[in-house]
């Protein structure tokens, strides 16, 4: 089942998330849904705070090229252990903040570890749009959005438009 995004500004999107202690059936449903939501959108990735859940949940698939198969991945309690001192700098985007793109320089490769769905503990080396996207969707679990990067007078313009479209979609 697809879940509505929320959209910036929300006090759910500034909340530090808490760590899932246990895998549970209910917890599944939301990774599943989280997956068909970021798809529909379209996304690469998605964090559970994005639906209001205030879960340490992402899900991310950064697969772009035509005939690749998919590599949905969903990761519980999610946390990067080491980042390379190269950057890399993304025109970046988010489902919570339409429309809205801007630069955000970060570590081009990242050491993450995750609990998968089964309750099984990996550890993986991203680079390029992947490492990019997982900082990005780990970030929400820590109540940041990518407009934190940018300078004071940038991040208000985005904020005022979105709150104007928050307005207009109320008004329907
Ligand atoms: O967290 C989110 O809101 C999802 C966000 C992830 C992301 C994008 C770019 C850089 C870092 C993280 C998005 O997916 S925005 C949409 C987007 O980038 C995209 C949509 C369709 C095809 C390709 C990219
Ligand atoms: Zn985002």
């Amino acid at each position: 089942m697809k879940r509505p995004i929320l959209i910036h500004p929300d006090p759910r999107l500034k909340k530090v998330c808490a760590p899932v202690a246990d895998i549970s059936d209910d917890l599944r449903q939301l990774a599943d849904d989280m997956l068909e939501t970021m798809y529909d959108a379209p996304g690469i990735g998605l964090a559970a705070p994005q639906v209001g859940v205030l879960d340490r949940l992402i899900v991310l698939d950064c697969v772009r090229e035509e005939g690749e198969p998919p590599r949905p991945l969903v990761m519980f309690n999610p946390e990067v252990i080491a980042s390379s001192d190269e950057m890399n700098t993304y025109d970046e985007g988010c489902l919570s903040i339409p429309d809205q793109y801007a630069e955000v320089t970060r570590p081009k490769v990242v050491d993450v570890t995750w609990i998968d769905r089964d309750g099984k503990l990996h550890r993986e080396t991203f680079d390029g749009l992947w490492a990019t996207c997982v900082q990005h969707e780990i970030d929400h679990l820590n109540g940041k959005l990518f407009i934190d990067y940018l300078g004071p007078m940038k991040r208000q313009m985005i904020t005022r438009k979105m709150q104007k479209l928050k307005r207009d979609r109320a008004r329907g």
